[in-house]
Formats: C-alpha cells, structure tokens, sequence
C-alpha cells in the first residue's frame, strides 16, 4: 500500500492533488487543518490529507495500445482527468519518466522516490503519533464521497459553474454534476460551452426522479389529493388534471373538495366541474368524505382538492392529515417554481407530516430559471408527478417526464417554442 500526505490552502484542493497523484481509487485516512508558519493565530491554515493506495492497477494500464506520435495530442485532448491520470502512471510504470531521463542515471530518481517515501512515512508517523483530530466531515472522510471532489476553486470547473448557476441549479444537486464531470469530461470537453450544455441535458435527464403515471381502470380506482400552500395553483391543476383525463377517455371522474373555509373556492371547483361535465362533492368532516367515496366507488379517477395551507400553520397540516389518512389517497404536494429554495425546502418539510408521495411543480412559465425543480425533487427525495407552465385548462399541465423536465431545466423547451 502507498500512503502519501497531500497538503494545500483547502481541502478540495488538497484532494484535487489525491486524485491527480493517486488516481479516483485512493482511500482516504485522514484530514485535518493545521497551522504553518507565521505565529500563533497568524499562522497559516492548510488542509493536510493522508491518502492511500492499494495498488496502480498495471493490468488496466497495459489496455490501451500505442497511437501514432501525431495523434497523441488531439487524443490528450479528450482523455478525462481520470485518464490522463492512468496516463501518468504507465509513464511511470515503463520504468522510464517522461522528461529529464536522460540527464539523469535511472538509479538517481529511484533513490529519490525512496527518500521522499521514507519522508512520507516519517511525516505520518509523526501524526499518528498526536492525538486524532475530531470531526473530520464524513462525506470527506469515506473513500468515495458522492459528493463535491472538484471545487470552486479548480480553475476547469468555472465555465460548467457558471451554466449551473444561470440554470439556478444549486445546492446537492450541483454538487453532485460537477463531480460527474470533473469525472467524465477531458478538459477541452470542460471548456466547450456546447459541450457543457450537452452533458448537462444528458446528465439532468439522468437525475430526474419522475413518478409513474396515473393509472386507471375499472376495478382500479385511483384517489389523489393535492395539498400545499395557499395559492400555488392546487384547484387551477385539479382540472387540468380532470380534463386531460377524460380526453384520454377515462370516463369515471369525480371531485371532491375538502376546502371547507371559503365559498368561492368550492364555486371554483364546481364551475370547472359543470364545464366538464363531472361531478363535485363538497365535504366538511372525514365520515362527509368517505360517504361521498363510498358514493362514488365505482369510477376511475377521484381527485381531491384541499384549502391551501400555511405552511406556519402546523394545527390546519395536522388536520388535513387525519382527513386524508381515512381516505388512502396518493398525495401530491404543490409548489410554485417561484418559490425560493429555502422556502421550498421549509414547505416540504412541513407538509411532510402528510404522506407525501410526490411533488407538483406549477407556474414555471413565471420563472427565469427553472433549477429549483431539480434542486428540491433531489433534496427531498420526492419525485416529480406533473409541471404546469401557465393558466390554460388543460393545455397548460405536463405530465412529469424526464426529458420534457430538462428541457425546462435546462431552457431548451424555449428554444423549441420560438
Ligand atoms: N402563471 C401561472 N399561473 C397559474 C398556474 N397555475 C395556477 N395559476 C394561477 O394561480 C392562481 C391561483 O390558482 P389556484 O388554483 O386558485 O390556487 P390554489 O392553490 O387552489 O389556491 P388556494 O385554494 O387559495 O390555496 C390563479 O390565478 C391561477 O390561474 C401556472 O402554471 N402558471
Ligand atoms: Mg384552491
């Protein structure tokens, strides 16, 4: 095993240095800060990481066969850092470094190597040695962090940051992107503006978590219940819902209302239940809402709308709770898209005393980036049932599916509509 101590100003740094030198496999056994040079508070901190290594691989190293001297560098080109790490290893493993060696008796370098690892293992000796440093975070601590290896500061990252934060992707789920760059795209690739967009579409695609949709039949009844805070859009949604599908040709429809406060959401709801044509029931208690499903057992689909809640209000969450729990309903909870991620992040939390079985995003026709999307579904681990995009009923809602949500994400369903 090779144990080597990487140190630098920070700590993706110190482990942008442990990939480099020790290639994406190395285990790493310790990070601390320490102090060096300078005095006391003044002295500077630097992040000091102890990695190690099974072996170099030789067998995947040997794979690839020699190219033809000119082709070596437009194929450097689009080797990723994984790779061109492989690359500095084989150099390495033919015995012969790739500059300087004949300057030099091989015998030189050899005795050099042993020294600097006879200095690595006096230096981790010595830290052994002192007593362990606590709280080393474990996303660092554990060998393959699935979260951020490259960093803000890795000067090849700026350009896929920079398309992050236009996209308002932030957060995990950006993390989580630039690592799967940092480990499959080469450099030139890393500073390719259409290269980026293309690895993000295919990469989004990817992390999108979509809900299956609705499935009907006759002796298959389906009851959803949207929930959320006031004004997201739930009872505009309920009937593009309705709408789209009875234009599939379920036949079996019925609302239900649980928003026992106001008269005028109950007309809402009953003015689109006339144009369409279905019924509507209103219901105050619980046994009110399972002597209206016990009325309509026999049809496909039961939507049931619910006053928007704040989410501060914990009592009026605590109540639609036991409503809902008598009905074995599928709960879809409402968002706006222009809603901020913290915000967001508190809502779900809160609603989430509710089953929650997925999440509706609506107005993202309102929002100049649409990363919230992705951002919050990822955190949350919830996934997404349905987008809405505007005020027409039915047009207006979308059915979650991965490629037309990264195409919001990413803005590409813009340039498909001009
Ligand atoms: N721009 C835009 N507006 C929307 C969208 N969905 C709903 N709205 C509008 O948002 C407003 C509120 O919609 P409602 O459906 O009444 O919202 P709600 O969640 O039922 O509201 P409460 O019942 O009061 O909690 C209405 O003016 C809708 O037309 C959307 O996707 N985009
Ligand atoms: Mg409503």
């Amino acid at each position: 095993m090779l144990v080597r101590v990487f140190e630098a100003e920070t700590m993706p740094l110190a482990l942008k240095k442990v990939k480099e030198a020790l290639g994406p496999d190395a285990l790493i056994l310790s990070t601390r800060t320490v102090r060096k040079g300078g005095l006391g508070v003044f002295r500077k901190p630097i992040c000091e990481v102890t990695a190690a290594i099974d072996s170099m691989e030789p067998e995947s190293l040997k794979e690839s066969s020699p190219e033809p001297a000119e082709d070596r560098e437009a194929v450097q080109d689009e080797l990723t850092y994984q790779d061109l790490w492989k690359q500095s290893q084989q150099n390495h493993s033919d015995g012969y470094p790739s500059t300087n060696h004949n300057s030099k008796h091989p015998d030189e370098d050899n005795l050099k190597d042993v020294r600097n690892e006879i200095d690595e293992l006096k230096a981790l000796v010595k830290q052994l040695a002192k007593p362990a440093e606590p709280a080393v975070p474990q996303a660092i601590a554990t060998p393959r962090p699935q979260k951020p290896k490259a960093s803000a500061e890795v000067r090849e990252m700026r350009l896929l940051q920079n398309e992050l934060e236009r996209l308002g992707i932030g957060g995990e789920a950006a993390a989580a992107l630039e690592q799967y760059a940092w480990e499959r795209l080469s450099p030139r690739q890393l500073g390719d503006p259409q290269g980026i967009r293309e690895f993000l579409a295919e990469a989004i695609g990817r992390m999108i978590h979509v809900a299956a949709p609705f499935q009907t039949g006759p002796n298959r009844q389906k009851r959803v219940a949207l929930v959320g805070p006031t004004g997201v859009g739930k009872t505009t949604t309920i009937a593009k819902m309705a709408a789209s599908q009875l234009l599939r040709g379920v036949t079996g429809v019925t609302l239900i209302t649980i928003d026992t406060y106001r008269i005028a959401a109950v007309e809402q709801l009953k003015v689109y239940g006339e144009i369409m044509n279905i019924p509507v029931e209103v219901v105050t208690t619980p046994e009110q809402l399972q002597q209206a499903l016990k009325r309509h057992r026999d049809k496909e689909l039961i939507l049931i709308d619910t006053a928007g809640r704040s989410p501060r209000d914990d009592m009026s969450i605590a109540e639609l709770t036991t409503f809902l729990e008598t009905a074995d309903t599928e709960n879809h909870l409402v968002l706006s898209a222009t809603t901020r991620d913290r915000e967001l992040t508190d809502i779900v939390k809160r609603f989430g005393r509710i089953p929650l079985h997925s999440l509706v995003f609506t107005k993202l026709d309102e929002c100049e980036q649409c990363g919230t999307v992705l951002n919050i579904s990822l955190t949350q681990q919830l996934p997404l049932s349905f987008l809405t995009n505007g005020q027409r009923v039915p047009e207006d809602l979308i059915e979650a599916d991965a490629e037309a949500i990264t195409g919001f994400i990413t803005g590409s369903h813009r340039e498909k509509a001009v």
